[in-house]
C-alpha cells in the first residue's frame, strides 16, 4: 500500500512512537514561528530552561498582532521580543513588515520541512508542502529547544480537487464549501490532504487561503503536494532552489475521500458567529451592510487585493459602508504599488490600514454597534471585531468587493466585465525589515529589554491527591478561546501580564467569573463538545490555571487548547457518558478521590457531585508522557525536573 503525502512527512521527521492512527508519536521540529501576543511568554519559558540558542533549523519571531501601541505596554514586548530574538539567535520581523504566515510563507517556508507555530493558523505553510502546525507557546518553546512536538498520529482525509474555479468564484470559496460539510469540530485529530486534477489549477497562495483555514476545521493541519506551481512560487520568490517535489504515491489510502469539483464551487458566505455556519452567497445576498474588511492571513495576497482593486475601478465604494484594506505583508505592499493596485483601491475610498492583523483580532476597525461587517478574514466568532454585538460574515475578496460597491451582500458574478489578472510578477522581495540571527559570541553580550508589564510566567504546583472543586462555569458546544481568553485592543496589551489577563477570562459569558474563582480557590470548568476550539492561545489554559482551576470536564475537546491545558497543569477529561453533563451545575462540588493515583493508573475515574450526590464517570486519553507532564503539575515543571 502506497503512503500519503503527510505519512511520508511524518515519517521522514519521526523520532518517537509508531505512525498508526490515535497513538502518540514525536516529529522534529525543522522550522518555528512565534508571533508577539503568543510570543512574549514563548520566550520567558524558553529563557527559563537555560538554553542559550535555538536548535531548530530556522525560528522566526513575528510582530503582528499587537501593534495599536495605545500605550507602553505593545512596545515594551517588542523591545523585548527584539532583544530575545538576539539573544536566542532567531530571525526577527519587525512591526510593518506583515503578518507572520504570509512572511513566512513568502521567504521562509520550505517544502517538506516541518513548521512549528504559537499560532493556530500556522498550518498556512501547507500550501506549499510542509507539515505545518499550530501549538501552544510552550510546545513551541520546547520545540526551540530541540525537543520532538508530540501529537497523536492524525487520521488522514483525502480532499480530491478537480475542475477548475471559475470566474469571480476562489479559493476562500473552497475552504467555505469544506466547511460546510465537514463543520468546526470535523477535523480534530486530522490531517486534509489535497491531491487530484484541480490542484494544479491553484496558485500557492490560493492552497495558503486553503490550508490556512483548515484551522476552522479543528484539523491537526492540511497540506497540498509540492508542484510546478509550488516551483513557479519559489522562483518568484528568489528561493526557486529550495523547492522539492513531493506528492502522495498513486495508491496511497486516505482514511475518507472528500470529492469537490471546483466547476460547482460557488461563492459561500460564513454567517455569523461560526466559520462552519456556511450558505452561498445568493442565498442571503441584499443584506444591507455598512463594513467590509479585505485582508488577514487568510486572504491578503497580491491576487487576492488585484481582484478587489480590479472591481472597484474607477468606481466609488457605497456610501452606506467603509472599506478597510490590511495587506498580509511588506511585500504586498510593495507589489501592489507597483502594480497600480494601491491606486484603484484608494481611488475607489478603500481605507488602507497597516500589515498587520488588525481588524482580524479587533485591535481597530471594529464595527459599528449592531453592524453588518463582511470580511475576508477566517473567524466570525461573537464579540472577537471588538463589537460585541455586530455580526461578522466571512467571505472571498470578490464578494467583499463587490459588496463594497453595492452597499448590501452581493454576488461577485452580478458584476460583469472582470477578468481576474495575475499580479504575481509583481513579486518585490524586500527583507529589510527582517533581522538576521547574531554570530554566537555577539548574542552572549546581548541583554534582555523588559519592561515593566513583563511579568514572569506562573508555574503549577504537582497534582493534589484528591481533587474537591467548585463548578464555576458550566458552557455551552463549540467555546472558542476567545470565550475564554478575550483579545481585542483592550486585553491583547495584558498578554505579558498573566495576574492582569486573568481578571478577564470568561468576560462576556461572566463577568463575575474571576471573583468566583479566586474566592472558590479550587475549580472546575464543565464545557459541552469542541471545547477551547480557535486560538492558540496558552493563555486560555495558563490565565485559569493561575485562577485555581484544577480540572476541565467536557464532551470533547478542540486538539491545541488540550495540549495547553495538559502543559500547564489542568486535567482534561472527558464525561464517559455525555448525558452526565445535564446533571451538573454552576456552583456544584465536584469530588475526586484518589486522584493522583487514579490518574495514572486508570483511564476512568469516578467523581461524585457532592452538591446533590449524583455519581458519574470521567475520562482520559492521555498519553504515557502526558501524564508524567501533568502529575508534575505542567510542561514547565517537568523540564525544570530534569535539568
Ligand atoms: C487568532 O487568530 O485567534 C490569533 C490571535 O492569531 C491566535 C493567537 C493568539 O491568540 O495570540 C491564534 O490563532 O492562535
Ligand atoms: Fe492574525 Fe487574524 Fe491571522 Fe490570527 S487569524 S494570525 S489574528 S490575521
Amino acid at each position: 500500500m502506497g503512503l500519503t503525502l503527510t505519512e511520508k512527512l511524518l515519517k521522514e521527521h519521526l523520532v518517537s512512537g509508531e505512525l498508526k492512527a490515535g497513538s502518540e508519536i514525536g516529529i522534529k521540529i525543522d522550522q518555528t514561528l512565534t508571533q508577539d501576543a503568543t510570543g512574549t511568554m514563548v520566550y520567558l519559558q524558553f529563557e527559563s530552561m537555560g538554553i542559550p540558542s535555538v536548535k531548530t533549523e530556522l525560528s522566526v519571531s513575528y510582530v503582528d498582532h499587537n501593534t495599536l501601541q495605545s500605550d507602553y505596554r505593545n512596545m515594551d514586548d517588542h523591545r523585548f521580543l527584539q532583544s530575545a530574538a538576539a539573544k536566542f539567535g532567531l530571525y526577527f520581523s519587525r512591526p510593518g513588515n506583515g503578518i507572520c504566515h504570509q512572511i513566512h510563507l513568502e521567504r521562509f517556508g520550505i517544502p517538506g520541512k516541518t513548521l512549528l507555530g504559537s499560532d493556530s493558523h500556522t498550518p498556512t505553510g501547507g500550501g506549499l508542502g510542509m507539515i505545518s502546525i499550530g501549538a501552544g507557546g510552550l510546545d513551541v518553546a520546547a520545540a526551540m529547544a530541540g525537543a520532538p512536538f508530540y501529537l497523536k498520529t492524525p487520521e488522514v482525509i483525502g480532499v480530491k480537487l478537480s475542475g477548475k474555479l471559475q470566474p469571480m468564484c476562489s479559493a476562500k470559496d473552497i475552504i467555505l464549501t469544506i466547511l460546510q460539510i465537514e463543520s468546526v469540530k470535523g477535523g480534530v485529530g486530522k490531517v486534509y490532504e489535497y491531491f487530484g486534477s484541480g490542484v494544479e489549477s491553484l496558485s500557492v497562495p490560493e492552497r495558503a487561503t486553503i490550508t490556512n483555514m483548515g484551522a476552522e476545521l479543528g484539523a491537526t493541519t492540511s497540506v497540498f503536494p509540492s508542484d510546478a506551481k509550488t516551483k513557479d512560487f519559489l522562483n518568484l520568490q528568489k528561493r526557486g532552489d529550495l523547492w522539492r517535489e513531493l506528492s502522495a504515491d498513486t495508491d496511497a489510502e486516505y482514511s475518507k475521500i472528500i470529492e469537490i469539483n471546483l466547476d460547482e464551487v460557488v461563492p459561500m458566505v460564513a454567517m455569523p458567529h461560526m466559520p462552519d455556519n456556511v450558505k452561498k452567497v445568493s442565498e442571503i445576498a441584499g443584506l444591507p451592510v455598512n463594513q467590509v474588511a479585505i485582508g488577514s492571513c487568510t486572504n491578503s495576497s497580491i491576487n487576492d487585493l488585484g481582484i478587489a482593486a480590479d472591481i472597484l475601478e474607477n468606481k466609488t465604494i457605497s456610501e452606506k459602508l467603509s472599506l478597510g484594506i490590511s495587506p498580509g505583508t511588506k511585500q504586498v505592499v510593495k507589489s501592489s504599488i507597483e502594480a497600480g493596485i494601491f491606486g484603484k483601491l484608494i481611488s475607489a475610498g478603500a481605507r488602507i490600514l497597516e500589515s498587520a492583523c488588525g481588524a482580524c483580532i479587533g485591535m481597530g476597525f471594529s464595527p459599528s454597534s449592531g453592524g453588518v461587517t463582511v470580511r475576508t478574514f477566517n473567524r466570525n466568532f461573537k464579540g472577537r471585531s471588538g463589537t460585541a454585538d455586530a455580526s461578522v460574515y466571512l467571505v472571498s475578496p470578490e464578494t467583499a468587493a463587490a459588496t463594497a460597491l453595492t452597499g448590501v451582500l452581493t454576488d461577485p458574478r452580478d458584476i460583469k466585465g472582470i477578468t481576474k489578472k495575475d499580479y504575481s510578477s509583481f513579486t518585490e522581495i524586500d527583507d529589510n525589515m527582517i533581522i538576521k540571527p547574531l554570530c554566537e559570541k555577539d548574542a552572549e553580550n546581548i541583554e534582555i529589554i523588559r519592561g515593566p508589564n513583563i511579568k514572569p510566567c506562573p508555574k503549577a504546583d504537582s497534582m493534589a491527591d484528591k481533587l474537591e472543586a467548585s463548578v464555576l462555569i458550566k458552557t455551552e458546544d463549540n467555546i472558542t478561546t476567545d470565550h475564554i481568553m478575550p483579545a481585542g485592543s483592550k486585553i491583547l496589551p495584558l498578554r505579558s501580564n498573566i495576574p492582569e489577563i486573568s481578571k478577564h477570562v470568561f468576560e462576556a459569558l461572566d463577568p463575575e467569573f474571576h471573583n468566583k474563582a479566586k474566592k472558590a480557590g479550587n475549580g472546575v470548568i464543565i464545557g459541552g463538545e469542541n471545547y477551547g476550539q480557535g486560538s492558540s492561545r496558552e493563555h486560555a489554559a495558563l490565565a485559569p490555571m493561575y485562577l485555581g482551576v484544577k480540572a476541565v470536564i467536557t464532551k470533547s475537546f478542540a486538539r491545541i487548547h488540550k495540549a495547553n491545558l495538559i502543559n500547564f497543569g489542568i486535567i482534561p477529561f472527558t464525561f464517559s457518558d455525555a448525558s452526565s453533563y445535564d446533571k451538573i451545575s454552576e456552583g456544584d462540588i465536584i469530588v475526586i478521590e484518589n486522584l493522583r493515583e487514579n490518574v495514572k493508573n486508570t483511564k476512568k475515574l469516578k467523581a461524585v457531585n457532592k452538591t446533590t450526590g449524583f455519581e458519574f464517570e470521567v475520562e482520559h486519553d492521555m498519553a504515557d508522557r502526558q501524564l508524567e507532564v501533568i502529575l508534575e503539575g505542567g510542561l514547565l515543571n517537568f523540564t525544570k525536573n530534569r535539568n
